[in-house]
């Protein structure tokens, strides 16, 4: 028997016999309002259109108790006999809650939860998807949607790529023209949008009832087009460059105009103008207002492919940026570039190279965990989740790989940097640019089941890692997948037939 859970746990020990979940089954919360027992309660519904009762009471045989302990940290124990004790933290008890729904198993009629112990602790603290807002925008309820399937996998940051070159997602109080002039548009003439700030916090607590921290990313000092449609001041004239030339020719696209809307998919060409004081004042505008509205630590500057920027003027200016996200309060992320900058001490870095540097990529990379800061894994060719699966894959880019199911899945984030310390990965992100996106269902594609191989390499143990067994869980999960109404790609890589 398949042991039908992703990420698989720290520790499971499997006893015979099975506890079966009936109407008469109750969910018992340390608190009526507990967000966990709701979710909980949700999913058991639309899966088993079972109503089960949320109640304050002792348990009897049957039900399901979560119980939030004192302890830290995201572990938690599961235990399935003639009831089911879901204990740990409330985050723990969350992610416990995740692994109960992937247990349960029924034929439309029956449900069932087989008689298990679980203890169950992250590898990595980090574990993340990013979501491209930029290129194609997304309204609220999508990325609810984004973050209920991130959380189904014990994901623990949603990284928000809120601005581009493309348009500008967020309200700013302060600078009301971003939204005003630079949201309305998007990549390949799809329309824009923006968040409110109020989108913004309803966001901001949907993911935190899933014990999800978004991580907001200004990108910056590159990737900047749109500021320009508001605030032309403080950007430089749009620089050309032979691969942005080459890329506009073959995929007959407009060049960059400054002041006017940009639709294409080259990179490299804007920048802020970065010794202008005013330049200054707009980040301190903006940049306050994100930190203020994010109740998360994390806070990123973006800094990947200033291709048009001086690297003494770079590094000054990430020096600078990284310096006022801190602060702020926040912890600065940045794209593995900005480690060429003397950054703030404890800048995250997060690497998207391949999974072979070279050496000054692998330098820049560990200079954050030399200043103090640690790194997130995004290796471009194995957990980029906007590479095809295939050549034939109908969505998707292939500049960095084409990644297949086992290719997402067999890579390992701590030997990918010569010389960087174990302790100083902190995680693993998987990014989703928005090129060739429309729909919600577009995303569903290249998430599942990709997502699923980072979000194992970001919580199972290295020991127990194993394509052959990873391969049969996600089939089974898929089940939990399609009765929640995601959809997503079933590669051949799979034996879906049973
Ligand atoms: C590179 S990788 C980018 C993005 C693009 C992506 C497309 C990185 C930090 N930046 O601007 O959307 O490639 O795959």
């Amino acid at each position: 028997m398949v042991f039908p859970v992703v990420p698989l746990p720290a520790s499971v020990t499997e006893f015979p016999g099975t506890l079966a979940l009936t109407s008469a089954s109750r969910i018992l919360a340390g608190d009526a309002s507990d967000a966990t027992a709701s979710v909980l309660r949700e999913a058991i519904a639309a899966r088993t259109g079972l109503i089960l009762e949320v109640v304050i009471d002792a348990a009897s045989a049957g039900d399901i108790e979560l119980v939030i302990t004192g302890a830290e940290g995201e572990a938690y124990d599961l235990v399935v006999d003639d009831r089911v004790r879901i204990s740990g933290s409330a985050a723990g008890v969350f992610h416990g809650v995740q692994t109960l729904r992937q247990l349960l198993s029924g034929d439309g009629e029956d449900w069932s939860l087989p008689h298990v112990s679980i203890a169950d602790a992250p590898r990595f603290a980090y574990r993340g998807l990013m979501l491209d807002v930029a290129r194609t925008f997304f309204g609220v309820d999508t990325i609810k949607a984004f973050i209920d399937r991130a959380a189904s996998m014990k994901i623990n940051h949603v990284h928000l790529h809120l601005t581009d070159d493309q348009g500008w997602r967020l309200e700013i109080l302060s600078r009301p023209l971003l939204t005003e002039r630079a949201s309305a548009t998007a990549a390949s003439g799809r329309d824009g949008g923006f968040y409110t700030q109020d989108d913004f916090r309803e966001i901001v607590d949907y993911a935190a009832s899933r014990h999800i921290v978004i991580v907001p990313e200004i990108d910056l000092p590159g990737h900047t087009h749109a500021i320009g449609l508001a605030y032309p001041e403080i950007v430089e004239a749009p620089v050309m460059n032979e691969a942005l030339l080459a890329q506009a020719a073959e995929l007959d696209q407009a060049l960059p105009v400054a002041g006017e809307p940009y639709t294409g998919w080259g990179v490299g060409h804007s920048s802020v103008k970065i010794h202008d004081e005013a330049t200054w004042e707009f980040l301190r505008d903006v940049l306050g207002e994100v930190a203020a509205l994010t109740p998360g630590p994390l806070l990123h500057i973006g800094g990947d492919e200033a291709h048009g920027t001086e690297q003494a003027d770079f590094d000054a200016f990430i020096a600078r940026v990284t310096t006022l996200v801190t602060d702020l309060g926040k912890t600065p992320v940045g794209w593995h570039e900005a480690g060429s900058a003397p950054v703030a001490p404890g800048t995250i870095g997060q690497y998207w190279s391949s999974l072979s540097p070279d050496e000054r990529v692998a330098g820049i990379t560990r200079a954050f965990a030399e200043r103090g800061g640690s790194v997130v894994m995004s290796p471009s060719d194995a957990a980029y989740l906007d590479q095809k699966y295939d050549a034939d894959f109908p969505l998707g880019l292939d500049w960095a790989a084409l990644i297949d199911l086992e290719t997402a899945y067999g890579w390992e984030p701590t030997t990918i940097v010569d010389g960087l310390p174990e302790a100083a990965v902190l995680g693993v992100e998987g990014p989703l640019w928005a090129e060739t996106l429309e729909t919600p269902d577009d995303i569903d594609q290249l998430l599942f089941p990709r997502a699923a191989a980072i979000a194992e390499i970001g919580w199972s143990q290295k020991e127990s890692r194993d394509w052959e067994s990873f391969r049969a869980r996600v089939r089974a999960v898929a089940s939990v997948w399609d009765a929640a109404g995601w959809g997503g790609h079933r590669p051949a890589e799979i034996d879906w037939s049973n």
